[in-house]
């Protein structure tokens, strides 16, 4: 008998203390047998003595998506006191709140029953009769037999073993093409929480990972799979798909469920390649880009998500780059081939033909799918030549233009947009040039050429025959111009060199015909009347384009080899000798 009773009081005692909390006692048997006929707990009345629990609700939160269940699993904290006030236990003097599961006879009766119902954060005050506790044998040193007892409870946890991650969508945007599948790559922002809302977790950067290749805690892998950029969703999860048993660090206690607030902002798959859509293409589409182009477009740089990152607006100045060639993103290079000039389109380019893993300086995120909206305003090539389309051509067309010539147009200087640069339209007087004296650009040069008057051309200038890659006043560096032209006049030219050609044989001999008033010399009035006179007679032509009496004054000065103010027949010998010479000399 005696060693009986040291044996079971020792047992009980090693209880006691092996198996801390004291509610995963088991009953005895006998006792539990006899409370299984108790019916349904009335919630509210206190008859004296307690046939079953009392269950006072303090706090019930307005939230409440779930109700312990039999079955379920709860992690809770209590203080537990005698009627007398007197504590006899508390989770929170063992520092971590209690844990078991509700109904299955796990629990002393009365609190199997007095937690079924309870939402998390819900407060209660459970009064347990003995018969319903630890009956008439008590619990070792601690209850006595017999004895009423009181736990204050409130729940912070809840699960079942046959829980799903639990997913809410909150919001989501329109039109999403795209959803997370495994093996995808994702960046996300989140907010973790314990079901209880203390938050554990949550961060300025987006955290950046694979789905479904065990990167994750086997919760989140679900709870991301088919989720859009831009939605935000609550994920729950059960501790089992979490860190269980273990829980995480100091932040994440054992056997927690845990809550976590997600807003996708990234969704790539490393196999991705560049995706272009929302394309407008220009009716007309004469040529598409090529690697070697130089191009110049304007773009919005976004995120995914919609967040702009830059903008060639903003700059007020295209991009300019050659295509194809290294000098922009591989993306970009590889998405800028193929467009027409005017063509609108958006090029989606996963990291890893963007920034790859680091990401670029303060502006593009590790990791970061990049979208441009592009517009492409012109391009061209270095080997381009002038382009001339000629839009009416007069039907009788024998004079054209050529070197030397002097001409009037009309134009419109227009940028390959239709932004309109120039309008000669808007001058009193029309321009004028003499054609291959570099007064105008090289390519309007070219295209003003072989015109006869009332032609109207077409004319596209490549820069490098334009303004060139520094442009010039309201022409942007490396533009294409685009020049709508009409010639309105022409007056041909004289050779290069020349202030004076004949069109038909020089009278002979020339001296005499020149010294109007045969005194043997020619001052400067007598040999401007005589030029005058074979211009308008149709026999010479002087140089176009500058004032008739300077160019003849150049001329007079030329003969005048003196400079006594006249020419002498010998003067006017030498020179002819002379002129006679050197095209010799270039003939050899
Ligand atoms: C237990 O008592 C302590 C104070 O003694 C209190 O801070 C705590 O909230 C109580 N716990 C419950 C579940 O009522
Ligand atoms: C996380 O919490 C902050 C602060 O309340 C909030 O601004 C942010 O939107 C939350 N993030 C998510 C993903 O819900
Ligand atoms: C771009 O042009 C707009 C309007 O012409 C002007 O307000 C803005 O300051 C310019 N931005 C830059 C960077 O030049
Ligand atoms: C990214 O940065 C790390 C550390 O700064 C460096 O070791 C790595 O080579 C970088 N990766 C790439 C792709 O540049
Ligand atoms: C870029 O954004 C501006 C302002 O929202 C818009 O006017 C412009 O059309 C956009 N450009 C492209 C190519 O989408
Ligand atoms: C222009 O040339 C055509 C033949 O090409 C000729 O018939 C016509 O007379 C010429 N006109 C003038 C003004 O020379
Ligand atoms: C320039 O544009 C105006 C307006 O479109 C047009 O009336 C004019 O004929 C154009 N000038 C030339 C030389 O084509
Ligand atoms: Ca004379
Ligand atoms: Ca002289």
């Amino acid at each position: 008998h005696k060693e009986k009773l040291k044996a079971a009081q020792g047992l009980h005692r090693t209880r006691i203390m092996e198996a801390p909390p004291l509610l995963l006692l088991l009953l005895p048997l006998a006792v539990a047998a006899l409370l299984a006929v108790v019916g349904p707990p009335p919630v509210t009345g206190s008859p004296s003595p307690l046939e079953d629990v009392v269950i006072e609700r303090h706090y019930i939160p307005k939230l409440c998506a779930r109700e312990v269940q039999i079955g379920d699993f709860v992690r809770y904290h209590y203080n537990g006191t005698f009627t007398d006030g007197k504590r006899f236990d508390s989770s929170h003097d063992r520092g971590t709140p209690f844990i078991g599961q509700v109904g299955l006879g796990r629990l002393i009766t009365g609190m199997d029953r007095g937690i079924q119902g309870m939402c998390v954060n819900e407060h209660r005050r459970v009064t347990v009769p003995p018969h319903l506790a630890y009956g008439s044998l008590g619990a070792g040193n601690v209850i006595p037999p017999d004895t009423t007892l009181i736990f204050d409870l409130v729940l912070l946890d809840i699960w079942n073993a046959e829980d799903k991650v639990e997913t809410h969508t909150l919001s989501k945007p329109e039109g999403c093409v795209r959803t997370v599948q495994a093996s995808d790559f994702v960046r996300y922002h989140y907010n973790g929480s314990l079901l209880d809302g203390t938050p554990f977790d949550s961060r300025k950067q987006t955290y950046d990972t694979y789905v479904g290749q065990g990167y994750l805690i086997q919760g989140m892998e679900e709870g991301l799979l088919g989720m859009c950029v831009g939605e935000r969703r609550t994920v729950i999860i059960p501790p089992f798909l979490a860190y269980g048993e273990k829980g995480y660090g100091t932040t994440i206690p054992p056997q927690a469920s845990l809550m976590f607030d997600v807003l996708l902002v990234d969704l790539h798959n490393p196999k991705d390649d560049i995706i272009m859509d929302n394309q407008v293409v220009p009716e007309s589409c004469a040529r598409k880009s090529v690697v070697g182009d130089f191009m110049r477009y304007h773009y919005n740089g976004t995120f995914l998500d919609g967040t702009p990152f830059d903008s060639s607006y903003q700059r007020n100045s295209t991009y300019n780059t050659y295509i194809g060639l290294g000098y922009v993103i591989p993306g970009m290079d590889k998405a800028l081939q193929g467009l027409c000039i005017g063509e609108k389109r958006r090029i989606t380019v996963p990291p890893h033909m963007a920034y790859g893993e680091n990401g670029s300086g303060d502006v593009i995120p590790g990791s970061a799918v990049l979208v441009f909206d592009i517009h492409v305003i012109d391009f061209h090539n270095p080997k381009d030549t002038v382009e001339i389309r000629v839009t009416q051509k007069p039907e009788e067309c024998n004079l054209t233009s050529a070197a030397n010539d002097l001409i009037r147009y009309r134009y419109n200087c227009s940028l390959l947009d239709g932004t309109l640069i120039y309008s000669s339209d808007h001058q009193e007087k029309p321009p004028e040039t003499v054609l291959g004296t570099f007064r105008v650009i090289e390519g309007l040069d070219e295209g003003l050429r072989d015109m006869c008057v009332g032609e109207r051309r077409v004319v596209i200038v490549p820069p490098h025959l334009g303004h060139g890659e520094n442009g010039a006043r309201d022409v942007p560096g490396s533009a294409v111009l685009l020049f709508e032209l009409e010639l309105t006049h022409i007056q041909k030219g004289v050779p290069e060199g020349y202030l004076f050609v004949w069109l038909e044989d020089s009278p002979e001999p020339i001296y005499q015909a020149m010294d109007l008033n045969k005194d043997k010399e020619v001052p400067l009035e007598e040999f401007s009347e005589f030029i005058k006179m074979q211009v308008a007679n149709g026999k010479g032509r002087l140089l176009p384009g500058r004032d008739p009496d300077v160019v003849i004054k150049d001329m007079f000065d030329n003969q005048d080899r003196n400079k006594d103010g006249r020419v002498t027949e010998d003067e006017l010998k030498l020179k002819v000798d002379e002129d006679n010479e050197k095209l010799r000399h270039e003939e050899l």
